[in-house]
Parts: C-alpha cells; structure tokens; sequence
C-alpha cells in the first residue's frame, strides 16, 4: 500500500511541473489598471504590454536627457507609418505621459529621436 501510494506521488510530481512553469510565464495576460513602461537607455522596458480596452499606459523616462541636451518621444505607429494618435516628448528625466487605450488592438510607437521601439496589444 505504502509503495503505491509513493508511486502515485512521484506520477503526480511529474505531470505537475509543466503547468506550474507555464503559469508561472504568461505574457498574454492583460494588465489592469495604469500599466507604466520605462524607458531606459533607449529601450522601452517591457517593449511589449497587454491590457484590457479601456485602460491606460503611463510611459516615464529614466535617462538622464537634459544633461545631454537630448530627448525621447513616444510616437504612435512606426517611423514608416506615423498613426498620430499620441505623441508625447520627454525632454527631462522623471518626465511621463500617458494614453488611455479605448478599442482593441495593436498598437506599435517609436521614439523618433533615437528609433527604439515598443508595442502596446490591447484586448
Ligand atoms: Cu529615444
């Protein structure tokens, strides 16, 4: 009985270990809320978010700009393809803006000072 019973623990050991890593790892669910984005040498950090339709994305700069007479923006689409749905300048450290996303879909923006670029998916 009792080397049944540590069989059935071990199987269950086994199986259980795969959902826990993917549920642990899942970029595909929306965030709630004012969901914040840095941007720190030239990178949007995380480059990509998920939200629900309705809520908004805070974006604040953490590079020291002004000392080196330099800026960030955040502009909607791609370089290519400007959307002109936002566009936000960020010509000081600390400095942050933000836009509330009402229809779903994928939003991509770049700064076209520098050409970093970031995506906000909204469901
Ligand atoms: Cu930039």
């Amino acid at each position: 009985m009792k080397t049944t019973f540590q069989k059935l623990t071990v199987f269950f050991t086994a199986v259980a270990l795969p959902w826990g890593c993917s549920s642990n790892d899942n970029p595909a669910q929306p965030q709630q809320g004012l969901v914040e984005v840095m941007i720190v040498s030239n990178t949007f950090v995380p480059a990509e978010v998920t939200i629900t339709s309705g809520n908004s994305v805070r974006w604040t700069n953490e590079d020291d700009v002004q000392m080196e007479n330099d800026f960030h923006t955040v502009d909607s689409g791609t370089a290519e393809n400007p959307t002109n749905i936002f566009t936000f300048t960020f010509s000081e450290k600390d400095a942050t803006a933000q836009h509330t996303f009402n229809s779903a879909g994928t939003f991509p923006y770049y700064c076209r000072r520098h050409g970093e670029t970031g995506k906000v998916i909204v469901q």
